[in-house]
């Protein structure tokens, strides 16, 4: 293992796809330290909020540690032989019954490349269906589906670097500042020292990465593909094209040009005046050196895939790729969603950049894997898998790595194909998720600093995640608990793996296989040397690997002009303006947007055990603008329920006019585990773009009122305390415990009976009151028993509530800061 001094240990952070070098070690009272990695190229020793705060997110709160059998209410703890036997019975019973498609496989760019790699085989190589795809479906699928149509292949051209060598970078639906911080950092740096280059960010919503721009451009909903038609039809119009890359290197520009010219009201579609277009026109067509950043506002659109080619159109059209400082480039969200798209665990791809409507990739791949039933046919994408599943058609579903009961748009269509398939597997960590509650049997995995394999970050690059710390019960490295099912479905000798080491290298080799002569991008063949030492000490490579990396190295795909498709030129696609599928109407007349905040990751089952990164957003919120809280009266701070035909959500307002008077702004974060009902996704409604399957989250008309309660409460506890009979609560972690904030129709005084009995009843023993102080109108009051320690406060108005008295009080429970703690009312 590589060490470093004193007992260091490099891995990479379990976050986002910037990828950033950690190093780990592992402290006598069994805290886990964390440091930047100054050696890795991706960060340089720099970490962000999440990064930082990692070592708090690797205590074992929660996890889940045996194999678990559920049947009804009663749970049944299982060795993992006769856990794994059951999920290969299961799964070959519904092939043999119902055929090979009656199955499938849910799973996640939060798996190790070595996992992805083996529940691809495993499904598509030797179950013999395709039906296995990745929540980067919910993310990265319309970028996957541009780069193809124009590239011929799933290509990410640029380099970190290019954002700091760049003089104009465009950040489009890209929320950096909070998503990628450590690149956002690196491009704020480059900025500083670079007042040449400049920044343009495109958002409807003015973000935090506002903060760098020199324009803001805050088009409306959808709008990108008319934005970039009119910059297409803007360089030529300005003789600003690249006539010679565009002859030598590209085809279809004339017709791409003239439906970009056919484009009209680009005003009207952009909501952007005429002068702001023609600033932005100009300053990419006169900037030599650009970068097209681009994200969740570009592929989570029902026109993501042709929002996505309109951008790299034009860089085609000026040449702008394949140079540094210059390309387009797609940032991916999750730690391995790279890693998904290259083992091929998406269900329209084959494996390795390979596909299957190549008739010699299908038998390099057979023979390979040394398998007669690789699936010949492209399987369902998350959402049609779903909706596979509640027409009774999927009969077996192995969830590895996502919470699909959060994240899928439709939660309750969700929650319905789940009760309607026969067996669903759920792997994770931790015991008590949305999805794991609907599973008939659960699986404990290692989470980060426990597991070990490698990880691709945004700019193609491979790094080590190493184990730190020892896994807890019975937790089991993924690929392992794949293997073992395969062996038991008869398949041993493909999956006799003993070390994460040896999948790697076979997967190294089969990126190598027919690709001698570069027909493909991704090969590696400068890994499948790598013995159980060099795997161990592997330091990051930048794909493709010709031969073994022994310093960072930096390359950018097309500077030679030669692109993957079969005449060796990149497409340019012809795109136009669709409005996205879903239009406000007087019933729901707003837009929801939805995203992340930045000390939150996805469904908080890590991030909400840290109460340093519990506290930057504490509550789920909604932002409204000024004049739309006063048009539907609400005031700031107010408890909003946002409602449309599929449902409704609550979450505490706040006013800014960072977002448009037409639009509303959620993050993604909170759910059932972690607040009454804060999901965005039981509002998404699931419209996809159809060329890549990825949903539209970012786009749902609804509508908003505000609710008035008649008292609030404040519980810290040692334990978890179920709340579901109050209109409204969420759970945030702090020291010690957990902050509840609750808001309820009863009277202040019977709220206060009502919670002084629920802390009661969580406690096993009966608890005495420690010390009580307020009146009618305001009580606080502390209980302790030998299970639970709890402090109470309740008032008439949510604002008069004073939460850090009550966490002080707390931890240090003396009377005395108790008596001070009396709030007015
Ligand atoms: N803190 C934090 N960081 C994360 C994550 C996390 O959960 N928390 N998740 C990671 C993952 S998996 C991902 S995919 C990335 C996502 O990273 P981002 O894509 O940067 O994040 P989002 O907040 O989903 O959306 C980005 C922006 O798109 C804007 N947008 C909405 N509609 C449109 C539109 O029509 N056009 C344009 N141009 N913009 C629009 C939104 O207002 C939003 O600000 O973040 C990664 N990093
Ligand atoms: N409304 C709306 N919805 C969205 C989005 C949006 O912008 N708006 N964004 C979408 C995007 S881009 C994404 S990426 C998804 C993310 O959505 P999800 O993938 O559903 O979110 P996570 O919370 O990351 O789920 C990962 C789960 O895997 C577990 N886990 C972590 N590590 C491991 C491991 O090594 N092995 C196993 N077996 N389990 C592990 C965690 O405990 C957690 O329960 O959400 C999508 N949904
Ligand atoms: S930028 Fe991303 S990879 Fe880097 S420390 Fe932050 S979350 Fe981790
Ligand atoms: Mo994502």
């Amino acid at each position: 293992m590589t060490q470093v001094n004193d007992g260091w240990i490099k891995t990479t952070c379990a976050y986002c796809g910037v990828g950033c070098g950690v190093e780990a070690r592992p402290l006598s009272s069994g805290k886990l330290e964390v440091r930047g990695d100054k050696s890795h190229p991706s960060n340089y020793g720099k970490l962000c909020t999440k990064g930082i705060a990692l070592g708090d997110t690797v205590i074992h709160d929660g996890r889940l540690l045996h194999p678990t059998l559920k049947m009804g209410s009663r749970t049944e703890a299982l060795s993992w032989d006769s856990a794994t036997q059951l999920v290969a019975d299961k799964f070959t019973q519904a092939i043999e019954q119902y055929g090979r498609d009656s199955v499938a496989f849910y799973v996640s760019g939060q798996l190790l490349t070595e996992d992805y790699y083996v529940a691809n085989k495993l499904m598509k190589g030797f179950m013999g269906s395709a039906n296995i795809d990745s929540n980067s479906r919910l993310c990265m699928a319309s970028s996957v589906v541009g780069h193809k149509r124009a590239f011929g292949s799933d290509t990410v051209p640029v380099c970190y670097s290019d954002l700091e060598q760049a003089e104009l970078v465009v950040l489009v639906g890209s929320n950096l500042a909070w998503c990628h911080p450590v690149l956002f950092q690196r491009l704020r740096a480059a900025k500083q020292d670079n007042p040449n280059l400049k920044v343009v960010v495109v958002d409807p919503r003015e973000t935090e990465t506002c903060n760098i721009a020199d324009m803001h451009l805050s088009i409306a909903s959808g709008g990108d593909v008319a934005l970039f038609n009119g910059l297409l039809s803007y360089l030529e119009e300005n003789e600003a094209l690249d006539t010679d890359f565009i002859a030598a290197h590209t085809n279809g520009f004339n017709e791409t040009l003239k439906v970009a010219k056919s484009e009209a009201s680009i005003e009207q579609k952009t909501g952007l005046s005429r002068c702001q277009l023609d600033d932005f026109y100009q300053l990419f067509s006169q900037t030599e050196k650009v970068v097209t950043v681009y994200s969740q506002g570009v592929n989570q659109s029902s026109q993501g895939s042709d929002k996505v080619n309109s951008i790299l159109n034009c860089h085609l059209a000026t040449g702008k790729i394949g140079k540094v400082g210059s390309g387009p480039f797609s940032v991916t969200g999750q730690p391995n969603a790279m890693g998904g798209r290259e083992t091929g665990a998406l269900a329209n791809t084959l494996t390795a950049h390979m596909e299957f409507d190549n008739v010699e990739h299908h038998q390099l791949v057979s023979d390979f894997w040394q398998t007669d039933c690789l699936a010949r046919q492209p399987g369902l994408k998350a959402i049609d898998m779903f909706d596979a599943m509640a027409e009774g058609k999927i009969k077996a579903v192995w969830i590895m790595a996502t919470n699909p009961m959060v994240s899928l748009p439709d939660s309750k269509k969700i929650k319905a194909a789940l009760d309607a398939c026969p067996f669903v597997v759920v792997s994770d960590c931790i015991a008590d998720t949305e999805t794991s509650r609907m599973a008939d049997l659960v699986l404990p995995a290692q989470g980060w600093s426990e597991k070990s394999g490698t990880v691709t970050n945004s700019e193609r690059r491979i790094s080590r995640q190493r184990r730190v710390l020892p896994s807890p019960g019975q937790a089991k490295a993924d690929w392992w608990v794949i293997s073992q099912v395969a062996q038991k479905m008869g398949f041993g000798h493909a999956f006799d793996y003993i070390h994460e080491g040896e999948i790697f290298s076979e997967y190294a080799r089969l990126t190598t296989i027919g690709n001698a002569h570069g027909e493909r991008d991704l090969n590696l063949i400068g890994l499948t040397q790598l013995d159980d030492r060099g795997y161990s000490e592997l330091t990051p490579q930048q794909w493709p690997v010709q031969s073994m990396q022994s310093q960072p190295v930096e390359q950018r795909f097309f500077s030679d002009g030669r692109f993957f498709t079969p005449d060796g030129k990149a497409r340019f696609v012809a795109v136009k303006h669709n409005d996205p599928r879903s239009q406000c109407k007087s019933a729901v007349p707003l837009l929801l947007n939805s995203g992340r905040t930045r000390d939150h990751w996805h469904t908080m089952t890590r991030t909400g055990l840290s109460a340093q990164l519990g506290s930057h957003a504490p509550e789920p919120y909604v932002t409204v603008h000024p004049a739309t809280a006063e048009r539907y009266q609400i005031q700031p701070d107010d408890v909003v329920a946002i409602c449309n035909s599929q449902g409704e959500v609550l979450a505490r307002c706040r006013i800014s006019d960072e977002v448009s008077r037409q639009q509303v702004f959620m993050p993604i974060h909170w759910n059932s585990v972690t607040a009454k009902n804060s999901k965005p996704c039981s509002l998404i409604i699931p419209n996809t773009d159809i060329a890549s399957g990825q949903p539209e989250f970012k786009h749902t008309p609804v509508n908003i009122r505000p609710i008035r309660f008649n008292s609030s409460g404040l519980v810290v506890s040692k334990q978890v305390l179920e709340c579901s009979a109050y209109e409204y609560w969420v759970r945030q972690k702090v020291e010690g415990g957990y902050l509840y904030r609750i808001e309820s129709m009863l009277t202040q005084s019977k709220l206060s009976l009502s919670l002084q009995a629920l802390v009661d009843r969580t406690s096993a023993t009966r608890l005495s009151v420690l010390s009580q102080s307020g009146g009618a109108a305001d009580t606080m009051t502390a209980y302790a028993g030998e299970a639970l320690f709890a402090v109470v406060s309740t008032c008439q108005s949510h604002n008069k509530l004073d939460e850090e008295v009550l966490i002080e009080a707390f931890h240090s429970p003396e009377s005395h800061l108790l008596e001070s703690a009396v709030i007015s009312a």
